[in-house]
């Protein structure tokens, strides 16, 4: 697919010309443009309103420095952002990233796409998104911990309850946000649900651990199903073994599908018997070691370095759950010659604009990041409720109420697709759909000052 409309592909060029090189952001743009053509000939109100241009640009970039000191004395500095990219629905909402490769670029690609995944949860929340080119691997947690506090010493003059709220992603963990979420509280003096992905004992909602991974897998058998078929029996592959991956391999081997690999930055993991969510958890989460302890652990499992590989293994469902751009065209192709069924995006934008041309036209179902891993936000949300009503729900209750906003996801975005001439195409009904809903908004608050 290409942007087909005129307005659309002009203004397109006008933001990479007018912009220094954001190869991630431009991409997350070109995928929102190529499927926004029916809406712009259908809406031309939104045109004459400049609701398009405005939603390219961040309401604001704040970048700060981050000075830390190591274990030994040493003092060190990273580069800390937020893109605080569009509030027309609800207050900013969106993770914070701690990894080596964070730069703008990135975290405007995140925000963007974080605008339309929150709108199409249902809840009130715009988008946004952080982060810092600091790398919590390899690193004490009394350094972890003064990392946060000097980014949070920052950040807290831009946040609040219904200003922003950040919370985890790559790199970000419970053990992050707790440390943030404490420097928070102690420099606004106030106690409120500024962050979400909380501690249980803080404010934290149940279910939240596991909610990307299970929304994920809730949309993507929702997807399923509507094309005849579920989990049950099937090989999957779930890449990564952080936070979601681990949550998507435990809510897919539920509904009956086995999960032969895994992976993370250095390579993958085989099992042809099943690889059990929970030493996936102790390897990665509790002991912070490398994946390639699998093996060491669970007889019959084979360890290959390298990450791309894991495309290559024979699978009816994969489930890109570690990074962006991880499914280049090569591993589509391999995954489409071996049989794939269903990609569903875990990870925020792991497929590149050709690798999902390609499952596309091999008629592999595809569930878009947007729509597909939105039950982590949407669940951020709930917290963020139950915060403000100074209450917590069960973990069945979480579960439920995450569950029928997934359903609600998978219908909007296929009805959507449908409605607007491209049925079966869930990128473009993720896009619409998301769109429609803060583009009216927009509107109807009125845009020019
Ligand atoms: P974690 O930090 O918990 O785990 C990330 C996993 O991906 C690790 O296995 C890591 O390997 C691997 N990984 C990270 N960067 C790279 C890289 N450049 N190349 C290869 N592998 C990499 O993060 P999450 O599980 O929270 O996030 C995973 C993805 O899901 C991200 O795209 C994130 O934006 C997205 N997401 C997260 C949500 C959440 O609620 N946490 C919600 C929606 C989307 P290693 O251990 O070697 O670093
Ligand atoms: O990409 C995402 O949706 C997240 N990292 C979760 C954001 C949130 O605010 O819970």
């Amino acid at each position: 697919m290409a942007i087909k409309n005129e307005y659309l592909q002009n203004l397109f060029d006008y933001l990479k010309a007018h912009t220094e090189p954001q190869p991630e952001f431009f991409q997350a743009v070109q995928e929102v443009f190529e499927t926004l053509s029916p809406v712009v000939d259908r809406r031309p109100d939104l045109v004459k309103a400049g609701i398009f241009e405005q939603l390219v640009e961040p309401d604001r970039v704040i970048t700060f420095r981050v000075n830390w000191t190591d274990d030994q004395g040493k003092v060190h500095f990273n580069r800390g952002y937020r893109v605080q990219f569009n509030n027309a629905i609800g207050p900013y909402k969106g993770g914070c990233r701690f990894h080596p490769s964070v730069n703008l670029s990135i975290l405007k690609f995140l925000g963007f796409e974080q605008i339309f995944k929150n709108s199409l949860t249902g809840l009130p929340m715009g988008g946004g998104k952080g982060g810092a080119d600091f790398d919590p691997r390899g690193k004490s947690d009394a350094e972890v911990m003064r990392f946060c506090q000097s980014f949070m010493s920052e950040l807290w003059k831009y946040i609040g309850p219904d200003t922003d709220v950040p919370a985890g992603d790559i790199g970000v963990g419970s053990r992050e946000v707790g440390y943030m979420f404490g420097m928070y509280k102690k420099l606004q003096g106030e106690f409120t649900g500024t962050i979400t992905g909380k501690s249980l004992y803080s404010g934290g909602s149940l279910a939240r651990t596991e909610a990307t991974g299970f929304g994920l897998c809730y949309y993507t058998d929702e997807m399923l199903k509507a094309n005849g078929s579920g989990f049950e029996g099937k090989k999957v592959i779930v890449s990564g073994s952080g936070n979601v991956a681990t949550y998507a391999n435990r809510k897919a081997t539920e509904l009956g599908g086995k999960v032969i690999a895994m992976s993370d930055s250095d390579g993958y993991i085989y099992d042809p018997n099943g690889i059990d969510y929970k030493v996936i958890k102790q390897i990665k989460e509790v002991e912070r070691k490398r994946i390639s302890e699998y093996v060491n652990l669970v007889p019959g499992a084979e360890y290959h370095p390298g990450c791309k590989g894991i495309w290559t293994i024979p699978c009816d469902i994969a489930l890109p759950c570690a990074t962006q751009n991880e499914i280049d065209l090569t591993g589509a192709q391999a995954l489409i010659k071996n049989g794939v069924q269903a990609v569903s995006e875990g990870a925020n934008m792991p497929t590149t604009l050709e690798a999902t041309r390609a499952f596309q036209e091999a008629g592999v179902l595809f569930g878009p990041a947007k729509a597909a891993n939105a039950g982590g936000v949407a669940t951020s949300g709930l917290e963020m409720t139950q915060n403000s009503m100074r209450l917590s729900w069960s973990f069945d209750e979480v579960d439920e109420k995450l569950h029928g906003i997934m359903k609600n996801i998978y219908a909007a975005t296929a009805n959507t697709a449908a409605e607007y001439g491209m049925a079966g195409n869930l990128v473009a009904g993720a896009n619409i759909a998301g769109f429609l809903k803060v583009a009216e908004a927009m509107k109807w608050q009125g845009c020019a000052f």
